[in-house]
């Protein structure tokens, strides 16, 4: 026999496999990941009808990070809440459009995990049809499960972090998924709408074949010093490095994951903190990333380290290839940035 049926490893089957090998498995794991699953095919539905169903541009509203919200973030916040929120397998959740923690309501279980989103990063971009996705991780609640979670569940450091991953919406939609059986990317079949394997065991590249860098060099002027000089250097005759920027994170992120190279977001006088959010981009991205055997840093610690003390915290973010990141924080660490 022949077809998806017999050569495909869906994304289910995926999830009971690797599920059934933990011997502590309540199910709640496999569960949380298949209503995101459902979540994301809603999302991914509606990405691609968004000019059709009037689901285009802004709601006139601004959010917590004083960013217009798009009538589609709205969409993604509130479905992918949805699914989980009564399948008994998360506690608490927590969104970059959300102000505050979400606890799920008393009437459904309170389960084991909590659930971290950016719904719909790059979202500036929904309006030019360019690529855009929900950045997620995953942890286990430190409070005893069945009973109402607390703040301390939901503000971690990253390095609690269990799974981790996102879902792209470009010319195609994937969920990349990363956890301790590696990083795993999976392909929505739109006419069958099923995930199947697409990308089993993603690893970057090895560094000399990753000469690929990612920032925004419009703020190069307000940049900390050293970095100016780093990223001239990468453009010195045969240095051999190209440059790309979407301008979306999970975009520019997932392009450097398959192809190799560094994607950096420094600190700037207008985001002197950095940009992106320590909890809903930065803390997911860099499971991601080190689970595919490469690295992330603020320009001075390991971004997995960084203890936050707010929801909404703000973060420079230095990630991919280990050697490029390296050399990074080598640089900003000498010119006392
Ligand atoms: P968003 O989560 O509101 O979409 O904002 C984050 C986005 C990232 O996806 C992207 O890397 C960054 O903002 C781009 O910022 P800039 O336009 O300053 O380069
Ligand atoms: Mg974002």
């Amino acid at each position: 026999m022949n077809g998806q049926f017999d050569e495909g490893i869906t994304l289910d089957r995926f999830i009971y496999e690797t599920t059934r090998a933990h011997p502590t498995a309540t199910g709640q794991f496999a569960t949380l990941l298949r209503q995101l699953s459902l979540a994301a095919r809603l999302v991914s539905n509606r990405v691609n009808r968004a000019g059709l169903a009037g689901m285009l541009g802004g709601t006139g509203d601004v959010n917590v990070q004083g960013e217009f919200v798009q009538k589609l973030d709205i969409y993604a916040n509130e479905t992918i809440k949805r699914a989980l929120e009564h399948a008994g397998c998360v506690c608490a959740m927590a969104s970059e459009e959300d102000e505050g923690p979400y606890f799920v309501p008393e009437r459904f279980y309170s389960g084991r995990y909590v659930f971290h989103m950016d719904p719909l990063d790059g979202s500036s971009n929904i309006d030019v049809n360019a690529t855009i996705g929900t950045i997620f991780a995953i942890y286990r609640r430190r409070s005893e499960e069945g009973t109402p979670a607390t703040l301390d569940d939901v503000l971690r450091p990253g390095r609690d972090i269990v799974a981790a991953g996102y879902v792209i919406y470009g010319s195609g939609t994937i969920i990349v998924l990363a956890t301790d059986a590696g990083v795993q990317g999976f392909t929505l079949d739109p006419a069958l709408g099923e995930f199947f394997l697409s990308h089993p065991d993603i690893r970057l590249q090895p560094e000399a074949r990753t000469k690929t860098y990612s920032v925004n060099e419009g703020y190069a002027a307000s940049w900390p010093p050293g970095l100016r000089e780093y990223v001239e250097s990468l453009k010195a005759p045969g240095a051999g490095w190209r440059s790309r920027y979407i301008g979306s994170l999970v975009a520019d992120f997932h392009r450097n994951l398959i192809t190799g190279g560094v994607f950096l977001y420094p600190a700037t006088k207008k985001n002197p903190s950095g940009k992106l959010r320590v909890l809903f981009e930065a803390f997911p991205l860099a499971y991601v990333v080190e689970k595919a055997g490469g690295a992330a840093t603020d320009g001075r610690r390991r971004i997995l380290d960084i203890e936050p003390t707010h929801l909404h915290q703000r973060t420079p973010l230095f990630i991919g290839n280990r050697v490029h990141v390296e050399d990074i924080t080598r640089v900003l660490a000498e010119a006392g940035a």
